[in-house]
């Protein structure tokens, strides 16, 4: 037997965080995987993996793993595939590059959205950069499956959407809410519970507001405050109009530093009664929006919203965090403009130990990524894209097109690399489907993965890729990215798969354009390259020899970083980066846009579609929300036999919703709605509130003959109608019936 040897790694994933994996490996293969034991001092904490890393070997050999590459038989979407060479491979995609690009040109060339590689030299890097040397570029997507409607919402408020403070921030507040946020299972950075965990032994007191009582609620919450999805607005109204009629909000704040928030403060030439006040006191609508108005509309009672309104615009500081599952909605841009406005008037901005609220992205550390021009400027909501495969000529910019009056034709050559967006991740699946299997659409589809995926099952090639034990990479966490981490090797790639660079390169010189694609590089010198880039941007950055000695760098950051600290000390030479110079809560640039109902110019509740006021209900009598559950990231280690027995499946129920449909605790049911249906087994569990249930995202897609989805994917119900200002996903709002599986023992 030969040595022990420990590689330090860290996970690849979407989750956010980047913790210590330490792989054991005898004889090339890896024998157990531990985490972090360093002894924890003043200013090292632990990066402690958790479950899912710690389950890694078991994807790393498992039986299913794709082993060759594999080319379509049959119609598309079907999954028959016959076994090809790589040289077969390259030339195939090559062929169909040459193809494509000469009768459709560049934008018809469309690389997905996908999050399986967090590193920086993942694939759809190196295929941006293939594309932008060979045929003149691609055509581009903004916003994100995770924070489409965060994003612009934040921006538009306060001029940047880097909202986020450092963590020890929290150790000063007295208030910490957590709206719709969920950190023990989504960590947003490695540690952020430990940090909240900091603040409450300080003392601050922790509310949790979500339709679940969330892990976070449960390890970490003084109060839980369910409310019905959709309805995050009606609550922060009703707070507003509290503070306002008890004059706790902070009027000199206001006054210095916001636009519109009462008449005083309206940009010239706009009428006065489109201020937010107006709108809360009812002025602009005849509807005040009263607790006793609020609690009709969101299930929270008058009284807690007195008491909440009331906390949060006294206890100081205090720290609104939302988390991105608010805005996963059908009007998913108001409750992030909402929580803004209320960290703003209650003074909570640029303070220590407040919270800016929005979308609070905070980055300490800058990493580069590989170098690549696009010579095509259009860019679809990435949402969209099969409207851009269905429609493309007709989308415009009221569909989220940007840099474009329209598309010259719609996506023909679409890449899906470490991403299962096609399908499993989408919306509305089964409508997805028929888009993909409709060859005259697009013409050429091509996934690169580790497993046959319901998103693999639609490609035309499919590519066995490594995984990120066998491969070097350079990634940083995307919430609270503080430090960046060397992906070191732990074990030799099995079967025949193989990382991007190194089959694009084949590709490239079938192209033509080898040496233009590789500048005479190999992988090893893009990593390289990337930390030589990286030492541009800081020069404290390790050189290449040090850095993947020490595995690792952390930024230093001193005292606590605090977002807008350089505004509210001193505003005048550092005025916001809106328009105005102010934070917006009212949004001239919304107003210009015309479409107040659905776009309001100041945060507003707006009765969703498929929510609690939807007639609908009469029908599908249920809000089905999803939620990112601590067992996968996303469908990446869905297919763990090791995580699914520590963390089952299951369709939480609370008790009454589940009396009235005689069900008991693992019962088999249908859930269902008008786009489809799936089976699940039941939870029954007072940790729902009534009228709503809740499935974990990232189940795989098992369709039985009849199309009804056997793995529990919520996606086969979630809908596909984009948000009407950033164009994002609604994948929160849904209304569905729950019924119990006749002739199925438990
Ligand atoms: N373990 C794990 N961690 C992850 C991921 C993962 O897949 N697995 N994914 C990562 C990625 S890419 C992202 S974008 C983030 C996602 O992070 P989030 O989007 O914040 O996660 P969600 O679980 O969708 O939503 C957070 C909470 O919002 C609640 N919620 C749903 N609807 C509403 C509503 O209308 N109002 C309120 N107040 N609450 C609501 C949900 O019950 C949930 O507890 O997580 C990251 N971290
Ligand atoms: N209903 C609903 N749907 C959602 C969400 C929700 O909250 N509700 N959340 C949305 C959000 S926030 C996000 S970010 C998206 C995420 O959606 P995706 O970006 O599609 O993320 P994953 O499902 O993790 O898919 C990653 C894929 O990459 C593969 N992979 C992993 N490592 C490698 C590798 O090294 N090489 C290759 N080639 N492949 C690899 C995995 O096997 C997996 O198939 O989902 C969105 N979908
Ligand atoms: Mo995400």
């Amino acid at each position: 037997m030969g040595e022990e040897k420990i590689v330090t790694t860290t996970c690849a994933h979407n989750c956010s965080a980047c913790c210590v994996l330490k792989v054991h490996v005898r004889d090339g293969v890896a024998i157990r995987i531990s985490t972090d034991d360093n002894v924890e001092k003043e200013g090292y904490h632990q990066r402690r993996a958790c479950l899912r890393g710690r389950a890694y070997r078991e994807r790393l050999y498992h039986p299913a793993r794709l082993k060759y590459p594999l080319q379509r038989v049959g119609k598309r979407g079907e999954g028959n595939f016959r076994r090809i060479s790589w040289d077969e491979a390259t030339t195939v995609i090559a062929d169909q590059l040459r193809k494509i690009t000469a009768k459709f040109g560049p934008a018809s060339r469309y690389i997905n959205s996908s999050s399986g590689i967090g590193g920086v030299l993942g694939e759809r890097e190196f295929f941006r950069r293939l594309l932008s040397v060979y045929g003149g570029g691609f055509l581009n997507f903004h916003n994100s499956y995770s924070a489409a409607c965060a994003m612009p919402a934040t921006e538009y408020t306060f001029g940047t959407f880097r909202t986020g403070s450092s963590r020890d921030n929290w150790q000063h507040a007295r208030l910490i809410i957590l709206w719709g946020h969920n950190p023990a299972e989504t960590t947003f950075g490695t540690n952020t519970t430990y940090y909240l965990k900091l603040a409450k032994e300080k003392g601050a007191k922790i509310i949790v507001i979500d339709p679940r009582y969330s892990d976070s609620a449960a390890a970490l919450a003084d109060e839980w405050i369910p409310l019905l999805p959709t309805t995050d607005n009606a609550l922060m109204a009703a707070m507003v109009y509290v503070m306002i009629k008890e004059n706790l909000y902070d009027r000199q704040f206001v006054e210095k530093y916001c636009l519109g928030f009462d008449e005083a403060q309206m940009p010239e030439g706009i009428p006065p009664e489109n201020s937010f006040a107006a709108y809360i006191l009812g002025s602009s609508d005849g509807t005040a929006k009263t607790p006793a108005w609020a609690e009709k509309i969101t299930g929270v009672p008058a009284g807690t919203i007195y008491r909440l309104a009331r906390e949060y615009a006294t206890l100081k500081p205090a720290a609104l965090i939302q988390g991105l599952g608010p805005q996963r909605h059908a009007y998913g841009e108001q409750p992030v403009r909402g929580a803004a406005a209320l960290a703003t008037i209650t003074g909570n901005v640029g303070v220590l130990g407040g919270w800016a609220s929005g979308c609070g992205i905070y980055t300490a550390a800058r990493l580069a990524t590989l170098p690549y021009h696009n010579p095509v400027k259009a860019s679809i909501s990435c949402f969209t894209w099969p409207e851009a495969i269905l429609r493309g000529p007709d989308m415009g910019p009221g569909d989220g097109l940007k840099n474009a009056e329209h598309l010259p034709c719609g996506i023909k050559f679409m890449a899906n690399l470490a991403g299962n967006c096609l399908i499993n991740q989408h919306s509305d699946i089964n409508s997805t489907s028929q888009i993909l299997a409709d060859e005259d659409l697009c013409e050429f589809i091509l996934v690169a993965d580790e497993f046959m995926t319901s998103s693999a099952m639609f490609a035309d090639l499919l590519l066995p890729s490594t995984n990120f034990m066998e491969r070097i990479d350079i990634i940083a966490p995307w919430s609270f990215m503080e430090y960046i981490v060397f992906q070191d090797k732990a074990v030799e790639p099995r079967y025949e798969c193989r990382t991007g660079y190194d089959w694009m390169l084949e590709v490239a010189e079938k192209l033509g354009v080898g040496e233009e694609f590789s500048q005479n590089k190999t992988y090893e010198d893009w990593a390289r390259y990337i930390v030589d880039k990286t030492r541009e941007y800081d020069p404290a950055f390790p050189s290449y020899a040090e850095f993947t000695e020490m595995g690792f760098y952390e930024k230093k950051i001193g005292d606590p970083q605090i977002a807008f600290r350089e505004q509210i000390e001193n505003f005048d030479a550092n005025p916001f980066s809106t328009p105005s110079g102010k934070i917006e809560i009212f949004s001239p640039r919304l107003f210009a846009m015309g479409k107040h109902d659905e776009i309001p110019a100041v945060p507003r509740y707006i009765p969703s579609w498929e929510g609690p006021e939807d007639p609908l209900k009469s029908e599908f009598p249920l809000q089905l929300v999803g939620w990112h559950s601590k067992r996968s990231t996303h469908s990446t280690m869905f297919n763990s036999n090791w995580l699914e027995e520590t963390v089952p499946h299951r369709l939480w129920i609370n008790p009454e919703d589940a009396k009235l449909r005689k069900l008991v605790e693992g019962d088999r049911v249908r859930v269902f709605n008008r786009r489809g249906e799936l089976e699940i087994k039941v939870k029954v569990t007072v940790r729902i509130m009534p009228g709503v249930v809740a499935i974990p995202q990232g189940a795989w897609q098992k369709p039985d003959d009849g199309g009804t989805d056997l793995g529990g994917c919520i996606n086969i119900l979630t809908s596909y109608r984009p948000t009407p200002w950033a164009r994002g996903n609604p994948q929160h709002t849904n209304l569905v019936q729950v019924e119990k599986k006749e002739g199925v023992s438990r």
